[in-house]
């Protein structure tokens, strides 16, 4: 059976020509205009973002650094978020995953602590994924965690007030695309397996998801923010975004909303997504926009999976891991790695060991990135640079040579290493040449503080 994968390069190739076009638009609006609007959504009016909302956006370019968490009932067969579509597995034989879905070992306070200890200011995890099943007590629908498995606990529940009590902030991650309402029609390039009517009303689907949108927005506390999904499913149907995006800001105000839509952001959306690739790059396929003047985020794997998969052992190193965090903060991104959560509630050990040397590294080395912006000097193959109160960070993180050049930066008065110590320069012309310190002593990652 051919195995259909993940959007980037399956919905490429199934609507390439749509997307293509839709794209090259949509790169002529960036971030003010009505991109890419639905086709019979009434003219968005201009967003004007309250001042909770301007603060919050100001606290998440300053954070850099935040945990996804990829959790659900896909967790049980460990065969990644998509394995209902890839599998072809109708919803009545889906359904048997919920009653072994018991994850007794979920314990919030770890998880909060973790995401802690590697430096990660918050959490994004999936209330709702493809599967449309709701990790929440939700009254819309029992196809949910309380409702549908032994565990009858809300999970969600136990990691917002942990993430309150131990002051991280928690997003909500909720796909538009839904593989098990009835509503949830016409349908768009995937879902086709699954044993539905071919009928239903959307209307009434977008109408339960606000309902689940206003519980996750009035029970669970304050909420950093709503980060959708799934909408490249049918980019042209009626989402009624304009309602639903009012609807969060009215609720919470501060709210954040996140679209990874893989277009250029509509008004309403507060934070432009890039999904495996830095902001302007598009190597895994999905990034076709341009870079807007919202904040940005950038999420990726800390494997090849975002859902838990058992197979997958292909983890990335902390050098790795470290270099795409210093790659984000240089191109003004934070970074959004991911962990898939296993059935039992657990924590991969792979994940948490990294993790906790990504927190070591950071603790360290944290003033370089935590409430910088990308700095001048624009990202090299070699490295990037971010700024924070008028002190520009050099990161040299691919280049064994002893010097490098620079371009010259105004009123550039001394450069020293960050670990201390002077480091030598010459101006030639307009560059910089610089004596490197030894690479051997920095292998991460060799950064220097340049001073005006
Ligand atoms: O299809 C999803 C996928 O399962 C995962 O959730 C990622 C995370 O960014 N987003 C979608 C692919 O674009």
């Amino acid at each position: 059976m051919m195995q259909r994968t993940p959007p980037g390069r399956a919905a490429r190739r199934l609507s390439g020509q749509l997307i293509a076009a839709l794209a090259v638009l949509l790169t002529l609006h960036v971030n003010t205009s009505a991109a890419q609007t639905p086709a019979s959504a009434p003219p968005q009016a201009a967003y004007v973002p309250s001042e909770a909302n301007r603060q919050a956006r100001a606290w998440f370019e300053k954070a850099r650094f935040g945990m996804f968490i990829h959790w659900g009932v896909y967790s049980v067969p460990a065969r990644g978020e998509w394995v209902m579509e890839n599998s072809r597995i109708p919803i009545a034989e889906y359904e048997k995953f919920a009653p072994q879905f018991d994850p007794t070992h979920f314990d919030a306070a770890r998880v909060v602590r973790l995401a802690r200890m590697a430096g990660m200011k918050y959490i994004t995890i999936t209330a709702k994924h493809h599967d449309g099943f709701a990790m929440f007590a939700t009254r819309q629908s029992s196809w949910n965690i309380v409702d549908a498995t032994p565990y009858k606990r809300d999970p969600l529940k136990q990691l917002a007030d942990e993430a309150h009590r131990q002051g991280i902030k928690l997003f909500f991650y909720y796909s538009l695309m839904d593989w098990h309402h009835p509503d949830y029609y016409p349908l768009g390039t995937y879902g086709h397996f699954t044993g539905r009517a071919a009928a239903g009303n959307f209307d009434r689907y977008v109408k339960f998801m606000d309902a689940q949108l206003t519980e996750l927005l009035t029970n669970y506390g304050p909420i950093a923010g709503i980060w959708f999904d799934g909408m490249w499913d049918k980019p042209n149907a009626d989402w009624h975004m304009r309602e639903t995006y009012a609807l969060i800001h009215r609720l919470q105000p501060a709210a954040l909303i996140i679209n990874n839509s893989h277009l250029s952001p509509i008004p309403g959306e507060d934070v432009q997504e890039f999904e495996k690739d830095l902001p302007g790059s598009n190597t895994a396929g999905f990034n076709q926009t341009q870079v807007s003047a919202l904040p940005l985020e950038m999420c990726d794997t800390m494997n090849d999976s975002w859902g838990y998969t058992a197979s997958d052992k292909n983890y990335k190193s902390v050098p790795d891991l470290i270099h795409r965090l210093v790659r984000a903060a240089g191109s003004d991104a934070n970074l959004l790695l991911n962990i898939g959560l296993m059935p039992t509630g657990d924590i991969p050990p792979q994940a948490s060991e990294r993790l906790a040397r990504v927190g070591q590294w950071l603790s360290h080395y944290g003033d370089s990135i935590y409430g910088t912006r990308a700095g001048p000097i624009s990202p090299r193959p070699w490295g990037v640079s971010t700024q924070k109160n008028g002190k520009i960070y050099v990161h040299v993180l691919d280049w064994n040579e002893h010097h490098l050049v620079l371009p010259d930066v105004d009123g550039l008065k001394r450069i020293r290493s960050f670990d201390g110590g002077e480091v030598r320069f010459q101006r030639i012309g307009n560059e910089l040449l610089v004596d490197l310190p030894e690479a051997s002593t920095h292998p991460i990652d060799r950064i220097l503080v340049l001073e005006r």
